[in-house]
């Protein structure tokens, strides 16, 4: 990486930090790169086995608590957050009390976030350079071996929760992260400070109990995890657990106080499809591959695959009220060509106390 030697650094962020709103993003703050607590506690999860299959978490190793290990030369984190709750939306927790409804958590009504937030950021940056001059930048969104939320709240976005999400007191907790690691000296922003306070609304909410206590998040109970990451079966004890929510989880953040000041979404791709906030388990369990690849291409969704997909929609259906609907749904995919599913759909049928 190199640094143009002759930059206004104040000069420089405050041009960036006008063009990432012009761009899209919420917020913009800047941060060093340094993560030794979070490590620590990156370190513990990873010892208690918290992070299940996702062994990534673990291969990265302390590439993500340290970034010059990913970018060298790196010494600022530029962070950015766009909000992604879609402005005109069914009511998720209307949604979550109909059981023949499928609940698709609202960061994936969308488009992919990924690319979204990827291609804003490589903009952001390639204009910076523009006006600066060259100098060495790596852009990441989410999949990046970073610990964003520890690197967001020492720019100042938010505080992490006891829930373990980043939340605001001006915007919630509903939005993305995305970062530029850069060898550019910035000047740093303050540390959000912490307002959970003695609320623990979240912990109590969690539908699995993945939320051991505060900060504390075991990932093999999270249904986030378990219907998104997770590529085998759903372990049978949590299935009822699950619900309705056939891809991701909001409880927590459903709950927690701070989300009266969530802003909606203002980037048009974040606008729902296919009427994926509201839509019938037994008309999403009709989809054929061939129809799933077609209508959640460009999605989040579309990275998990029509297995995955119809494992959680099996396991809805199983939680679903009794009704020739949901018999009949269930029925046509007994003989699914998947294993997966097929052992899914057994169980749902067992839950209505049928088999054929
Ligand atoms: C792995 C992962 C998951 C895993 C594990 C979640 C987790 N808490 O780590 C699973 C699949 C479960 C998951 C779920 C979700 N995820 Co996720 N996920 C990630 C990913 C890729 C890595 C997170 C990570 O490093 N975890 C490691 C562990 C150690 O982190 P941690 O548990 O948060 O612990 C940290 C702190 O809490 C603190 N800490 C830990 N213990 C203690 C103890 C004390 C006393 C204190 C003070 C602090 C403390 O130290 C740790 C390091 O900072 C990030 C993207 C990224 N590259 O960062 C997205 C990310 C965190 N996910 C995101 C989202 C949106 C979600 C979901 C909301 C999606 C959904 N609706 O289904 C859920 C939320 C579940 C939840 N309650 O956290 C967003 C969060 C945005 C935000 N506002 O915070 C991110 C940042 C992606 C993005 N680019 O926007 N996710
Ligand atoms: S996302 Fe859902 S399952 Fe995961 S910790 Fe939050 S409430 Fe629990
Ligand atoms: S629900 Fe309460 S404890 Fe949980 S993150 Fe929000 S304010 Fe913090």
């Amino acid at each position: 990486m190199t640094t143009p030697a002759t930059v206004d650094l104040n000069a420089a962020k405050a041009a960036l930090t006008a063009r990432a709103q012009a761009l899209g993003f919420d917020a913009l703050g800047v941060a060093n790169v340094d993560l030794a607590d979070d490590e620590q506690h990156l370190i513990a999860w990873l010892e208690a086995g918290f992070h299940g299959e996702m062994d990534y978490m673990r291969r990265h190793g302390s590439m993500r608590s340290r970034p010059p290990e990913l970018a060298p030369g790196t010494v600022r984190v530029v962070s950015v957050r766009m909000n992604y709750w879609p402005r005109e939306v069914r009511s998720a927790d209307d949604v979550l009390a109909e059981p023949e409804t499928g609940y698709v958590s609202r960061y994936a009504l969308g488009r992919d976030y990924h690319k979204v937030m990827r291609r804003a950021l490589a903009t952001l940056a390639e204009d910076m350079a523009r006006e600066i001059g060259t100098f060495g930048y790596r852009v990441c969104v989410d999949s990046a071996p970073v610990l964003e939320k520890a690197l967001a709240r020492n720019a100042g976005l938010g505080w992490i929760g006891k829930h373990t999400n980043l939340l605001s007191r001006d915007a919630g907790s509903y939005f993305f992260l995305g970062e530029i690691l850069t060898d550019l000296p910035l000047p740093v922003d303050s540390p959000a400070s912490a307002h959970c306070g003695t609320c623990d609304a979240c912990i109590g909410a969690c539908p699995t109990q993945a939320i051991l206590g505060p900060y504390r998040l075991d990932a093999r109970r999270c249904i986030s995890y378990l219907t998104i990451e997770n590529k085998g079966p759903i372990p049978v004890e949590l299935r009822r657990g699950v619900g309705n929510r056939i891809y991701g989880c909001d409880d927590c953040q459903l709950v927690c106080p701070w989300n009266k000041f969530a802003q909606a979404a203002a980037h048009p791709d974040f606008k729902v499809r296919h009427g994926l906030d509201s839509p019938l388990l037994a008309e999403l369990f009709a989809w054929s591959a061939a129809e799933f690849d077609e209508r959640m291409r460009g999605s989040a969704i579309y990275r998990i695959g029509y297995e995955r997909w119809s494992r959680n929609i099996a396991v809805a259906l199983g939680n679903a009220p009794t009704s020739p609907e949901v018999l009949a749904s269930l029925r046509s995919r007994q003989n699914d060509a998947s294993a997966l599913v097929r052992e899914h759909v057994a169980w749902a049928l067992a839950q209505h106390h049928t088999v054929a």
